[in-house]
């Protein structure tokens, strides 16, 4: 075991954000669900992600998603955030929702239609501005369902010519994290389907452009902890969307479905100095909670975070080298399987008391009778939801 006073102030540092969306209704593709006591508009959503922050401590920030979240005044939303506790995070434009972009938003064979896509995510940075966020968080859910629907070829040169401008209109210190999906909505071939088409796209736009890893939209077997590497090696890792799959982009809790990947890529963070702030990693919830209670949710979703980490600042680092410039196989792969199997609930119950926290966040905010409060509170006006 590694200095515990070192891995307690590493994990202090990890800030991890939550999304304005998963406090709101969601669903599947078949039935949205309604929950009593969720937000009703984007200033309730900041409630609810203040709620995360002060059982859990490390969740000061929260991502917004225009047009779901939008209101009149910013600086507003901003205010609200800054009172409660947290600030606003990534902005996230939403150019998939509108009938004009049937066939895609700035890959879409009509000129126009690429236009009020491309000014959709200008407005976006004027949001940013205002609230202060650095970082522009574009996920593009143009693609085809047929061959020869659309030149593939012709759509690469669009989204680049929509990039561009959306990148030279980025501030000093703001970034474009460019996040990608192997498929859906579309079935046979998406714009930005992967990691390479990604980072090809970044390192043509500069370095204000970083990857963004949704954990959920990769093709199952596939070894996220090697692209996760690579891409903070070259400096072109922006930021997680953390949350887990079985199947396709299941969007449940991160950790839930496969707790040893999650550890092999905050393994691989911490090995590749991705905690440091310098590395300039965002780390991210893109969750739905479409059964469970929804705060609670997000709450063991920043733990299981929580515990992968601490779990990768256990692995031993020495021995591994040591073990590794030896050959040494089966050596290596225990002391990595030991940091693994160690059990960190002890020691981040300790930090949390340290913090003045709970030791115990999700058994805290289950007996502050919040949830309760909210329902009994938050009476009409709907609760928000997709497309709300
Ligand atoms: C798309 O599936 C995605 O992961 C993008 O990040 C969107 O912004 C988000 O989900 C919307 O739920
Ligand atoms: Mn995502």
């Amino acid at each position: 075991m590694s200095d515990h006073s070192a891995v307690k102030q590493a994990l202090r540092a990890l800030h991890i954000e939550t999304p304005s969306w998963a406090f709101g209704n969601s669903g599947t593709r078949f039935k949205v669900f309604e929950q009593p006591g969720v937000p009703r508009d984007p200033f309730e959503k900041i409630d609810d992600a203040a709620t995360v922050h002060r059982f859990t401590g490390v969740a000061p920030s929260v991502a917004i998603h225009i047009p779901w979240d939008t209101v009149p005044d910013y600086g507003a939303l901003a205010r609200h955030a800054e009172d409660a506790g947290v600030r606003i995070g990534a902005v996230n434009p939403n150019v998939f929702q509108d009938d004009d972009y049937r066939l895609g938003s700035v890959c879409n064979p009509d000129p126009a239609v690429r236009r009020k896509a491309v000014d959709a995510i200008l407005d976006c940075v004027d949001i940013m501005d205002v609230t202060g966020s650095r970082d522009l968080s574009l996920w593009l859910a143009d693609g085809l369902n047929y061959p020869g629907q659309d030149s593939l070829a012709d759509r690469q040169a669009r989204l680049e010519e929509a990039l561009e401008t959306v990148y030279a209109r980025l501030g000093e210190d703001q970034r474009m994290l460019l996040e990608y999906k192997f498929f859906e909505p579309s079935f046979y071939a998406t714009d930005v389907p992967d990691w390479g088409t990604s980072y090809a796209h970044c390192v043509e736009l500069g370095p204000k452009a970083r990857v963004l890893v949704d954990t959920g939209h990769h093709a199952p077997g596939t070894n996220i902890e090697f692209l996760v590497s690579l891409l903070l090696r070259k400096g072109r890792l922006g930021g997680f969307h953390f949350n887990s799959r079985f199947y396709a982009d299941d969007d449940l809790m991160v950790g839930a479905a496969d707790p040893y990947q999650l550890f092999r890529i905050m393994a691989e963070i911490v090995l590749g100095g991705g905690l440091d702030a310098s590395a300039g990693v965002a780390f991210m919830l893109d969750q739905c909670h479409n059964i469970e209670p929804k705060i609670p949710a997000l709450i063991r979703s920043v733990l299981n975070v929580q515990e992968a980490t601490a779990k990768a600042l256990l692995i031993d680092v020495d021995a591994l080298r040591a073990a590794q410039a030896e050959g040494d196989v089966l050596g290596a792969n225990e002391v990595f399987v030991d940091a693994y199997s160690t059990d960190v609930r002890p020691l981040l119950a300790e930090m949390r008391t340290e913090m003045g926290l709970d030791p115990d966040p999700v058994a805290a905010y289950r007996r502050s009778g919040h949830g309760e409060k909210l329902t009994a509170e938050r009476i009409g006006g709907g609760g928000a939801g997709w497309g709300a």
